[in-house]
Parts: C-alpha cells; sequence; structure tokens
C-alpha cells in the first residue's frame, strides 16, 4: 500500500515536471495605451518595445481612452492575421511567428504613437529599417527599432 502510494507520487511529480514547462513558456505581455507615459512623452504604447518569444501573446489595455492597437499593414509580415482593436477596447496579438511586428494607434500614429513587437529572432529587420513611417512616428520607430535583439 505504502510502495503504490510512493510510486504514484514519483508518477505525478514526473509527469508534472514534463506538462507543466510547456504551459509556463506561454507568456502574457502587456503594453498600454497612455495619454502620456512615466517619461511625460504623450500619446504612447508603454513600452514601446516589447520582446517575447513564440507562442506568447501581447495584450494591449487602454489605460487611457481613446486609443486603439492595430498593425501597421505596410511592414506587417506576410502570412500573419493583422491585430485590429476597436477604440478604448483591449485587443491581444497572439506571437505565433518570428519577426519583427509593427503596430499603431490609429488616431495618433502622427503623433508618434507606435509600438515595436519583436518576435523570436528579428528575421525581417531590413524591410523594418526600410519602411518610412513619417514624422514622429518614424523618430519613435527608428528609437524602438535600436533597442532590437539580435
Ligand atoms: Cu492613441
Amino acid at each position: 500500500m505504502k510502495l503504490s502510494r510512493q510510486i504514484l507520487f514519483a508518477t505525478s511529480i514526473t509527469l508534472a515536471a514534463i506538462i507543466v514547462p510547456r504551459f509556463a513558456t506561454a507568456a502574457e505581455h502587456i503594453v498600454e495605451m497612455r495619454n502620456k507615459d512615466d517619461a511625460g512623452n504623450t500619446m504612447v504604447f508603454q513600452p514601446g518595445f516589447v520582446k517575447v518569444e513564440a507562442g506568447d501573446t501581447v495584450k494591449f489595455v487602454p489605460t487611457d481612452k481613446s486609443h486603439n492597437a492595430e498593425s501597421v499593414r505596410e511592414v506587417w509580415p506576410e502570412g500573419v492575421a493583422p491585430v485590429k482593436g476597436g477604440f478604448s477596447k483591449e485587443v491581444v496579438f497572439n506571437a505565433e511567428k518570428e519577426g519583427l511586428y509593427v503596430l499603431k494607434c490609429a488616431p495618433h500614429y502622427g503623433m508618434g504613437m507606435v509600438v515595436l513587437v519583436q518576435v523570436g529572432k528579428p528575421v525581417n529587420l531590413d524591410q523594418i529599417k526600410e519602411y518610412k513611417a513619417t514624422g514622429l512616428a518614424k523618430k519613435r520607430l527608428d528609437g524602438e527599432i535600436a533597442k532590437v535583439v539580435q
């Protein structure tokens, strides 16, 4: 009786060791959509750069109202479903494929409201660097591109 309990216990531990890490590795990352960040910049995603792994999710949260998060189509990797969140709504990006992803807040893109998500390796870095965002969006995007991890 005692032995079978020990075996059962040992089996449970072994199964947990095999099964749990597969779920534990998928992380949820939060990006806030804000009127002002801690540094005093206006109309921002915070953070403006997020590094995640394939299988993770990135949740965009409307900490302040009247923002949204959606794909910048010009540089969105082919074969990946675009993201288009409603105004003042949460939206989740399922990071499944490696690469760099640029999202914007539609009404504030001209004010530089842009965010860069790196999933695994930056396989499309050249395309992202070639993309000509305008005005403050370009300045902010260049700043985020400088944070990309090779
Ligand atoms: Cu906005």
